[in-house]
């Protein structure tokens, strides 16, 4: 995992990287170093826990947490550390991810996990450069270049459409 990195990029397992990979995409958009990790709090919860008491201390100041079925994993990384923590449910074969967002989403009071939609990591990605960028002019830039770029999408859509 590289040094530098300040998105911490973790799953519960290596079958959420198809879903997870548009997160890393779209941090490597906004030039947002980060790491990336499987990290399961249901078969390895010491390294869980490990990971979200260490992460604050090694420069990680966002965190994206992906996982299916019975999605903990972002839940208890938030208990365990002071960072924001954006939880990705990712859909798995049966129930379409909503037992995932289900279960990411309904945190106790207490304990935030900011959700994106069932398989929405590009959002995730997207939301940790806004957070990131909120104490960073220069990215800050960059994701209101983004924002006017989605507008003129819209735009050429418009006019293709009347045209
Ligand atoms: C969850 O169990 C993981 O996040 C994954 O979505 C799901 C299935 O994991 P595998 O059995 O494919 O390793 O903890």
């Amino acid at each position: 995992m590289a040094d530098s990195a300040v998105v911490g990029l973790i799953m519960g397992s290596d079958s959420d990287w198809p879903t997870m990979e548009a997160a890393a995409e779209a941090l490597a958009e906004f030039g947002i170093p980060f790491e990336v990790g499987v990290v399961s709090a249901h078969r390895t919860p010491q390294r869980m826990l490990d990971y979200a008491r260490d992460a604050a201390g090694r420069g990680i100041r966002v965190i994206i947490a992906g996982a299916g079925g019975a999605a903990h994993l972002p839940g208890m990384v938030a208990s365990a550390t002071p960072l924001p923590v954006i939880g990705v449910p990712v859909p798995l074969k049966y129930l379409d991810g909503m037992d995932s967002l289900l279960s990411i989403v309904q945190m106790p009071a207490g304990v935030p996990v900011a959700t994106v939609s069932i398989g929405g990591a590009r959002n995730a990605g997207l939301l940790a450069a806004r957070i990131l960028g909120s104490s960073d002019a220069g990215l800050r830039g960059r994701m209101e270049q983004f924002q006017l770029g989605l507008a003129q999408m819209v735009a050429d859509k418009d006019d293709a459409l009347r045209a």
